[in-house]
């Protein structure tokens, strides 16, 4: 009966690279969201839609919070802060370590005034041993009133289940807000675009792939196969050269990459041409950055 089933919005926040991108895959069943060993690989937040038999979670996917250096930082921490007034409840992911340093605090006190439900992730349990999981959550257990702290590996599947009854605990009884099919309402040209930065960061170093934007010159589909043109964008001459590589080997290699994650997306055969250019200081520039599709009016 829908009376009995529940509905609502939860926004998955944390420093960078504690695992946000890859938990929120994971329950979905899908990869929608680039993930990196890189930190502020996700610029955006993204949305996803997870349905079951107990209801619907319609998940917000956001940007580590970070001391940020450039104005693409200062939009990227708007955009997780914030989605905490908008949602039922907030996943707050941290590393399974019992250091609480001055981005934890941060986070803690954000939440507090909030006011808003909060479920502890102690994500990345696979990398310690089972001992060292108790002192975590002896750590962190009185610096907010957790709804619940869920210990789980967003890499290796574990204590999914668990989290997700936490989550449909604190939403309200409702009808779903997307049909069953839904995953999420992101385009694929968007989706697209982020698998091409994605392996811009997993083979670039350094700072390069930070000051990296992809835009999608053309997507067309011809029977089986999508015909994709894109332009990698970065800061400077000498970044260029990096990007192209030795002969074009860098651009082939991150254009390989990039077309065999998007033919899994798409479940058709693609064609990818990848260009690249300049726009020196993009990142401190908000005109450019609209242009990116990172506009500030979004998180107003
Ligand atoms: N061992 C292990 N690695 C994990 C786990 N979850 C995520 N990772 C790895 O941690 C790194 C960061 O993962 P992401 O999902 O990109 O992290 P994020 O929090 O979304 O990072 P930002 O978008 O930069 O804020 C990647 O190399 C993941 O493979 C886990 O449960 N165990
Ligand atoms: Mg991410």
């Amino acid at each position: 009966m829908s009376q009995e089933k529940r509905a609502g919005f939860v926004t998955i926040l944390g420093r960078p690279n504690v695992g946000k991108s890859t938990l929120m895959n994971h329950i979905i069943g899908m990869k929608l969201a680039i993930t990196s060993r890189k930190p502020q690989t996700t610029r955006k937040r993204m949305q996803t839609v997870y349905t079951s038999d107990a209801g619907q979670i319609v998940f917000l996917d956001t940007p580590g919070i970070h001391k940020a250096a450039n104005a693409l930082g200062e939009y990227m921490d708007r955009a997780a802060v914030k989605t905490i007034e908008e949602v039922d409840a907030v996943l707050w992911l941290v590393e399974p370590s019992t250091y609480i340093g001055a981005g934890e605090k941060y986070i803690a006190e954000t939440l507090e005034k909030a006011n808003v439900p909060v479920i502890l992730v102690v994500n990345k349990i696979d990398t310690v041993k089972k001992a060292e999981i108790p002192p975590v959550i002896e750590a962190y257990k009185n610096i907010l009133p957790f709804k619940a702290i869920v210990p789980v590996s967003a890499k290796h599947s574990t204590g999914k289940q668990e989290l997700l009854d936490a989550i449909f605990s604190l939403l309200p009884y409702g009808e779903p807000f997307y049909d069953e099919d839904t995953v999420t309402d992101e385009s694929q040209r968007n989706i697209v675009s982020e698998l091409i930065r994605e392996q811009a960061l997993r083979n670039l170093s350094e700072e390069i792939p930070h000051g990296i934007a992809v835009e999608i010159e053309s997507m067309k589909n011809r029977g089986d196969i999508w015909n994709i043109e894109a332009t990698i964008y970065c800061e400077r001459n000498s970044h260029k050269g990096i990007i192209i590589g030795k002969g074009g080997s860098m651009l082939k290699k991150i254009g390989t990459g990039a077309r065999l994650e998007a033919e899994k997306l798409l479940e058709e055969h693609v064609n990818l041409k990848l260009w690249v250019k300049v726009r020196k200081d993009w990142r401190n520039d908000e005109k450019q950055m609209r242009m990116f599709g990172y506009n500030k009016k979004d998180n107003q």
